[in-house]
């Protein structure tokens, strides 16, 4: 048995992913249909991959790419969460033992109002936006994932961070009795990670509470994660608890385990490879059922959001503060 068969989704998940393509796929060729005119039609190829339609001003927030999506089943099989192991498949295991509701984040620091909230108060009045990353991993995969979430910056706001809020830590939670990779050493526990205040305000960045327009599986990150696509995948924390503004860079668990492998920017950048493996190329994983990984690709300065980041690092020495 394959490893996705012993992973398989619900029948009844399966039915709901083949529409939500089936829905993109005519979303996409609808928007097509205008360039078509009247020459259009002489294709007999099959239909294309399932794609995004994205507008111009979509494509110039960086909130959309019309890339083709990575499976449901492949951004729900392959993951890292080392809470539940370091293997690929150990996170499966994360939907029966972890317990997404309640939950409650604790938001304080160097802010006019801190405070304990339940989640569904934590985004109260935020709607859920769809957006459409690439996630980079450190290791040299990556995926094309439709995300919904809330800007951070809009959550961030409303505990009015002070002039001493220069950085945001986060921080995961760390229950040995939900998450049995705390009975080993991986990372020092509980996994820690932390943005700088404008990296943290930035558009991009996004509070997900859901994929492919559905709750977030507890493999992903549930019921909250940080996606700060520009970032090698390790920044975007999973399954947050606390959230606390400070003047320091904070500790980090990756910088941590290893600083001259994982820095504390870890900002995409094919320039500056990782000690053990070049980070000039990526596997994308938009595989099709008989094949996880599809060809090499390129991998770009801030994974191609250099429009929308590149601003925030001017002047800084990539290769020093990588
Ligand atoms: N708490 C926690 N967050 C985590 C990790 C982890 O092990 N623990 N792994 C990181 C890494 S290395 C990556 S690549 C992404 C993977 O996210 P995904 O499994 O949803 O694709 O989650 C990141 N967030
Ligand atoms: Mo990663």
């Amino acid at each position: 048995m394959s490893l996705r068969d012993a992973l398989a989704v619900p029948a009844r998940e399966i039915t709901d992913e083949a529409v939500y393509r089936e829905r993109r796929r005519l979303l996409a060729a609808f928007a097509a249909l205008p360039a078509l005119g009247l020459a259009g039609c002489a294709d007999a190829d099959p239909p294309p991959a399932p794609k995004t339609a994205i507008t111009p001003a979509q494509a110039a927030s960086g909130f959309r790419t019309s890339e083709t999506l990575t499976r449901y089943e492949d951004v729900t099989s392959y993951n890292n969460y080392y809470e539940y192991g370091t293997g690929k498949a150990d996170p499966g295991r994360a939907p029966k033992l972890l317990r997404v509701k309640p939950w409650t984040v604790a938001v304080g620091g160097a802010c006019a109002k801190p405070g304990k909230l339940a989640l569904e108060d934590l985004i109260k009045g935020l709607t859920p936006q769809e957006r459409i990353y690439r996630l980079r991993c450190v290791e040299g995969w990556s995926m094309v994932i439709p995300w919904l979430g809330v800007p951070l910056g809009d959550v961030l706001k409303r505990f009015e961070p002070t002039s001493k809020a220069k950085y945001v830590a986060f921080t995961t939670l760390s229950d040995p009795k939900q998450m049995p990779g705390l009975a080993y050493p991986a990372l020092d526990w509980p996994y820690r990670e932390g943005l700088r205040i404008d990296e943290a305000m930035n558009p991009l960045t996004l509070l997900a509470t859901g994929l492919y327009g559905k709750p977030l599986p507890q493999q992903n990150g549930a019921p909250l994660r940080l996606v700060v696509p520009w970032k090698y995948g390790f920044k975007s924390i999973k399954s947050i608890v606390a959230i606390t503004f400070v003047e320091r860079m904070p500790f980090t668990s990756w910088n941590d385990a290893q600083a001259s492998e994982y820095g504390f920017f870890s900002n995409v950048n094919p320039n500056v490879d990782h000690p053990r493996w070049t980070q000039k190329t990526e596997r994308r994983i938009a595989g099709t059922a008989s094949k996880l990984f599809a060809e090499r690709i390129p991998t770009r300065l801030y994974n191609g959001y250099a429009d929308q980041v590149a601003s925030m690092y001017a002047g800084m020495d990539l290769k020093r503060w990588f």
